[in-house]
C-alpha cells in the first residue's frame, strides 16, 4: 500500500543495521513468499516446450547496463558499486498523487509473481528468465493517473560516483536513461517491474532494486534501476531513439519482418550459444506474445511504428 510520501533520506541518518533488516525483510516477505507459487493467468504465457530457462549465471553475467561499462562483463564487474537502499522514485505528472516515495512503500503489499518470459535483445541474443515481478498496473494504479496521462516515462538513476559508465570520457549517453510505453501498454497485465530473478532479489547488474520487463519488445525498453515515473501527454523520448532515431523506434515491438541497420531481425541466437551449438531459432513476431499483445497495435503500420 502507498502510504506515506518521503523526505530526501541522508545515508547518514540510517544505521547499517537498520538498512540490512529493511532489505532482508523484504528480501523474505516479497521474493520468497513468490516461490510459494502465487502464478497468475499470465506466469508462463506463451512458453513453448524449447524454451529451456537459461542459466542463473548467464542471466547475471552476460548484461547490457551501459551505466556501468559498455561490454557484456562490465555490469556483473562494477555494479556491486551502486547503493540501493534507501531508494528513493520522484512521481510526477499526470497524477494525483505526485511526489518522492520511499521504493519499499510503492511494492509494500502488492503481489509478487514468478513470470517465466523469453527476452529478446535487438542485438539478437535471447533469454528465458524467471522474473520475480509485480504488476505494472497494479504499481501505477496507486497514483492515481488523470485522463491527460496517455503515456509513462521512466528515467534510471544518474549517480556517476558509483556508475563509472557514466563519468567523463566513458560516458556515451545523455544520462539518465530514459524509456516509455503508452498507458495501456503499460497496463497491459504481461508487463511487470521486476525485483528479483530466480526466486532471488535483483542483483544491481540486472537492475535493482526494480526494473522494468516488457517481453514482447526489444530489451532497450527494459529500463533499470528506475528512480523517476512520469505520466505525460506526449510520448515520452527514449535513450536509444535520441541516439539513433533511424535505428530504434519507439515501439520497439520484436519483429522478425523489420530488421535493423546492423542486425537482421529474422532469426535470434538464444543464450548458451556456442560455435558448436549457436541454438539459433526464428524470431516469433512480438516475440511469441502475439495472442496477447497484438491487438494493441491493430490499424497500425509497424514498419513504420518499429
Ligand atoms: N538504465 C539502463 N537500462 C537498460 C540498459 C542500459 O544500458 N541502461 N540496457 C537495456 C538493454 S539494451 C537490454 S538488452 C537490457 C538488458 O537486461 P539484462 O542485462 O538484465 O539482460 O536492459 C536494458 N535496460
Ligand atoms: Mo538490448
Amino acid at each position: 500500500m502507498l502510504t506515506r510520501k518521503v523526505p530526501k533520506i541522508r545515508s547518514s541518518e540510517i544505521t547499517s543495521e537498520s538498512i540490512y533488516l529493511t532489505r532482508r525483510k523484504f528480501v523474505q516477505q516479497g521474493v520468497i513468499a513468490g516461490a510459494g507459487l502465487s502464478f497468475g493467468s499470465h506466469a508462463n504465457a506463451g512458453l513453448q516446450s524449447n524454451d529451456d530457462i537459461t542459466p542463473e549465471r548467464i542471466v547475471t553475467s552476460y548484461n547490457n547496463f551501459y551505466e556501468f561499462g559498455t561490454d557484456k562483463s562490465d555490469p556483473a564487474k562494477n555494479a556491486h558499486q551502486l547503493t540501493t537502499d534507501p531508494w528513493t522514485v520522484n512521481v510526477s505528472g499526470e497524477a494525483k498523487k505526485t511526489g518522492k516515495f520511499a521504493f519499499e512503500d510503492i511494492v509494500a503489499g502488492l503481489d509478487r509473481q514468478e513470470r517465466i518470459y523469453r527476452f529478446r535483445c535487438v542485438e539478437a541474443w535471447s533469454m528465458v528468465v524467471p522474473w520475480v515481478g509485480i504488476s505494472l498496473k497494479e504499481i501505477l494504479q496507486q497514483f492515481e493517473p488523470n485522463g491527460n496521462a496517455k503515456y509513462v516515462e521512466f528515467k534510471t538513476l544518474v549517480r556517476p560516483s558509483e556508475m563509472p559508465g557514466q563519468r567523463g570520457i566513458f560516458s556515451s549517453i545523455d544520462w539518465p536513461y530514459v524509456e516509455g510505453l503508452r498507458m495501456d501498454e503499460a497496463y497491459h497485465p504481461l508487463s511487470i517491474m521486476a525485483v528479483g530473478l530466480f526466486g532471488k532479489e535483483l542483483p544491481n547488474q540486472n537492475g535493482a532494486p526494480w526494473r522494468l520487463i516488457v517481453p514482447w519488445k526489444y530489451g532497450f525498453k527494459s529500463v533499470k534501476s528506475i528512480v523517476s515515473i512520469r505520466f505525460t501527454k506526449r510520448q515520452p523520448r527514449n535513450t536509444w531513439n535520441l541516439l539513433a532515431p533511424n535505428e530504434y523506434g519507439f515501439y520497439a515491438n520484436v519483429n522478425p519482418a523489420v530488421s535493423h541497420p546492423r542486425w537482421s531481425q529474422a532469426s535470434e541466437r538464444r543464450l548458451p550459444s556456442s560455435l558448436f551449438n549457436p541454438n539459433r531459432r526464428p524470431t516469433l513476431p512480438f516475440n511469441g506474445y502475439a495472442d496477447e499483445v497484438a491487438s494493441l497495435y491493430s490499424g497500425m503500420n509497424l514498419a513504420k511504428n518499429f
